[in-house]
């Protein structure tokens, strides 16, 4: 990497934006050709953050700075612009090209009789959206003579969720403290928050939440005069990426900060507070995004203590929002967290289905519903929320958690995009084959308008922005998946690989393989068959098989001497399955058709329940945990393989994790092989070590 005056040089703080130089030669000669003067149509900040983000790309891949300026007739150059700005993207596309461009999409071409790399939109975001993409073309090495392409985002909204709080802490966060506050004020660092803006621009994100969704004390007054300022002055850094910002609120905002002596969302002088908070919210941001809401959710404050619903709540703010423009996401993490563990009855999985679904069409057009991609949380194997396909007159976004809370908190190498593939791919059934998580999600399946994508960052402050670098993996493919939810985990993880570490085959193929290969790993040997939640109270980090077995939050497993599962089907337990839609209740009611991956999750069966694998569940638990724990150390002598050939203090963060990660995943083999021992006196077959 060169030409960065980041005091994290060489720590990966550049990301996938640090291009790698590239060495003399045709490939070189070809860039240089088109890359040494950039021309730039149509006044905007956001268009001038194209034009910055082209010439600190190239000068990195090149170690040349381009020119920026109008250019004289024969030379080489990049053009960028807007439509209509009467320039040379306007001459290089015709009526077609430019039809087939939405608001964020945009074209690129070469444009051989002009002598120019056109990157053409209708707004400066498809501007910047269309000079990331040439970046990675550049990045990964492609040619660029001959290049003709258009591209829209699948997803109107592709949102990040920040957990962090006003001290500095982050909720759920692996990677240092926030880059967004610190000591109960708005940091004064805007720099690294420009640095943040610029890598999410680059996958296509256009919208943050910048404050936990569990708001306390001092930020529920970010909505005052004592913060809005500085909230402000993050909305300016992040306009000019094209990211609009959102805060989360608090709903008990009226008694705390407002004076009043309720929250009731039906009560006249509640409705009015809100529409002055909005108005002067607007007055500081005119752009601002809108409000993210946890309501009666672990203890926040929401519409039931007034006997009021999620719908009642969620339109008196939306009601405040709409002559702004602004919107309402409202979270649908509603379950009962003191629940008594004797009762089997009460299956927290349900909860946001029983809540939500009679609520459908009552909700005004500039509420968004955002629903975690299962029904518990962010388990390593969760089946998908019930909820997607079974509100049809809804908005509805997909949450996921790329800060890796049960998955290993970025001390485990957990590649998540296979993952979340597979939620989205995921058929509802809900009208007939084909229909999709991801079409209900992009709007289409139900011509919504409002619809998407959000999800839990997994950034701080540490230098390489997440703890684990290979983490950097998740941030970077929640983007792209966005984006363009047809885009193959594979295809994800070989373009990050290519932009951060270079083009050496050996080091893509080995990186690439372990990313892959990391979710099957972690799942094997953590909790078992979808079962979930076997770990330390509280912090989430570490095996512990009964750690919420006795405890109010509604996660058990029920194990006994005979046998472990929930039994979640229609016909002997919580009824859970009939949740889903025609042939997956079915296949979720049955143990026949069951899949193996999410059993335990549905069923509970005895140990000697032979699985369709055609092993039983005891010997599954055995033989995957002593199989993952010896997986996890074949990720660290793959990445043993590649020292001397990066940047050594890349190599060494990682190599640091992975030692640690195979010795954890030995103590996850040796407390979750030697508990189902204990419990079910059925020894391994094999006769290996448990204790
Ligand atoms: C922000 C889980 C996490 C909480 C988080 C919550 C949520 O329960 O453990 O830290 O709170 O999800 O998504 O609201």
């Amino acid at each position: 990497m060169s030409g960065s005056s980041s005091p994290y040089e060489g720590a990966g703080h550049s990301g996938w934006l640090g291009l790698n130089r590239l060495d003399p030669g045709e490939l070189y000669d070809q860039y240089a050709a088109w890359c040494g003067r950039i021309v730039a149509s149509g006044k905007h900040d956001i268009i001038d953050t194209a034009a910055a983000e082209l010439t600190r790309g190239v000068e990195y891949l090149l170690g040349k700075r381009p020119i920026v300026s109008a250019r004289p007739e024969s030379d080489y150059c990049i053009a960028l612009g807007t439509f209509g700005s009467g320039d040379l993207p306007d001459r290089t596309f015709g009526e077609d090209a430019r039809w087939a461009i939405g608001p964020e999409g945009y074209a690129i071409k070469t444009n051989t009789a002009d002598r120019c790399i056109a990157i053409g939109a209708w707004t400066p975001s498809g501007v910047l959206y269309g000079v990331f993409h040439l970046l990675r073309l550049l990045g990964t090495g492609s040619t660029v003579d001959g290049l003709e392409l258009s591209e829209n985002p699948a997803n109107k909204l592709r949102m990040i969720n920040q957990w962090d709080n006003i001290d500095g802490s982050i909720e759920r966060g692996y990677a240092g403290r926030s880059i967004f506050y610190e000591n109960n004020k708005i940091t004064a660092n805007l720099e690294r928050v420009r640095d943040y803006a610029r890598l999410l621009a680059s996958t296509g994100i256009n919208a943050i939440a910048i404050n936990n969704v569990n708001v306390h004390k001092y930020e529920t007054m970010f909505l005052t005069d004592h913060y809005l300022p500085d909230v402000a002055k993050l909305a300016d850094i992040f306009r000019a990426f094209g990211i609009k910002l959102f805060l989360s609120i608090n709903f008990a905002s009226p008694i705390e900060i407002g004076g009043l002596s309720t929250a009731d969302p039906l009560e006249p002088a509640v409705r009015q507070w809100w529409r002055g908070k909005a108005d002067e919210v607007y007055a500081a941001i005119p752009d601002f995004g809108g409000f993210l809401v946890k309501a009666d959710s672990e203890n926040r404050p929401g519409p039931f203590t007034y006997g009021r619903d999620h719908a009642d709540g969620s339109n008196m703010l939306a009601e405040a929002l709409q002559p702004h423009g602004g919107i309402v996401i409202w979270r649908c993490f509603v379950y009962n967290c003191k629940q008594d563990w004797r009762d089997r009855l009460t299956d927290r999985a349900r909860a946001a289905h029983d809540h939500f679904t009679p609520l459908d069409g009552r909700f005004m057009e500039n509420v968004v519903l955002q629903v975690k991609n299962g029904p518990m949380d962010f388990q390593v194997r969760e089946p998908v929320s019930p909820l997607f396909g079974a509100m049809e007159a809804t908005n509805q976004v997909i949450e996921f958690q790329i800060t890796q809370e049960y998955t290993g908190q970025q001390r485990h190498l957990c590649y998540l995009v296979p993952q979340w593939k597979e939620a989205l791919d995921f058929d509802t059934f809900a009208k007939g084959e084909g229909s999709s998580v991801k079409r209900i999600v992009d709007g289409s399946l139900y011509g919504s308008r409002r619809s998407g994508f959000a999800a839990v960052s997994n950034i701080g402050d540490d230098a390489n922005w997440t703890g684990h670098l290979l983490a950097q993996a998740n941030l970077y493919g929640y983007g792209r998946l966005a984006w363009n939810p047809d885009l193959s985990a594979e295809g994800i993880a070989e373009e990050w690989v290519r932009l951060t570490f270079g083009g050496d085959d050996r080091l893509i193929r080995t990186i690439c393989g372990m990313l892959m290969d990391s979710w099957s790993i972690y799942e094997s040997y953590t909790a078992p068959l979808g079962i979930g939640w076997m770990v330390n109270p509280d912090h989430h980090y570490g095996p512990n098989v009964d750690g919420y077995e006795y405890s109010k939050w509604g996660t058990y497993h029920f194990a006994d001497c005979k046998g472990i599962g929930v039994d979640r089907t229609v016909k002997t337990g919580t009824g859970y399955a009939g949740q889903y839609i025609g042939n997956n209740a079915d296949m979720y009611e049955s143990v026949d058709t069951c899949p193996d991956e999410l059993l335990l999750f549905f069923h509970h069966v005895p140990y000697t329940h032979v699985l369709h694998s055609g092993q039983t569940v005891i010997q599954h638990i055995y033989d995957t945990h002593f199989e993952g724990a010896e997986r996890a150390g074949r990720l660290k002598k793959a990445w043993s393989s590649l020292s001397g050939s990066m940047d050594e203090a890349m190599y060494r963060q990682v190599e640091e994790r992975l030692t640690e990660q195979a010795q954890h995943a030995r103590e996850w083999r040796d407390m979750i092989n030697t508990y189902f021992f204990r419990k079910s006196g059925i020894g391994d077959e094999l006769g290996r070590r448990i204790y």
